[in-house]
């Protein structure tokens, strides 16, 4: 079936000029970007995209991190897109991704791992609309499928 899903650029990939690379792999890997852009989450944004780890030990570092810098936000498309994206992805601990996965390419720390993607559909679905409106995601259905 053919999903949309979620990439986010995390500010330290953003800020060593790393957009290029994943947006190339991402490509490369067969999905279209579908929705792009650039924002600084304020620390009540990043609160809601990351609600999911409220109470972890970690949470609070993740929020100050994910609004330190500039973020890209991007909508892939591709079939089965959420599975193969998580395998693009690679592991949590770019130490423990395997070549050719995006964290290995550019992640640097656990926190700092380069991207993060969307878990599962419903959750792709929610991240998308957490920054994408209607005019600002394009279809490529009508080309390829
Ligand atoms: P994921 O990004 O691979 O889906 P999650 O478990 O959903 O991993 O965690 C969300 C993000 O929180 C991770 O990408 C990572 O940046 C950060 N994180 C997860 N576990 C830890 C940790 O043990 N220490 C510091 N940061 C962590
Ligand atoms: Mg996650």
């Amino acid at each position: 079936m053919v999903e949309l899903s979620l990439v986010m650029v995390k500010p330290h990939a953003f800020d060593t000029k790393k957009l290029g690379i994943i947006v190339s792999m991402l490509e490369q890997n067969g999905f279209k970007i579908v929705g792009l852009k650039s924002i600084k989450l304020t620390t009540e944004l990043a609160r809601r995209f990351y609600f999911v780890h409220e109470g972890k030990e970690f949470f609070e570092r993740l929020i100050k991190y994910m609004s330190s810098g500039t973020i890209a936000a991007i909508c892939v498309q591709k079939e089965n897109c959420v599975v193969e994206l998580r395998k693009l992805v690679g592991a949590t601990d770019p130490t423990k991704s395997e070549v050719g996965t995006i964290r290995k390419a550019v992640g640097e720390t656990v926190e700092a791992n380069g991207v993060h993607s969307s878990d599962c559909i419903e959750n792709a679905r929610k991240e998308i609309r957490f920054f994408f409106s209607d005019i600002e995601l394009y279809s490529y259905q009508y080309l390829d499928y």
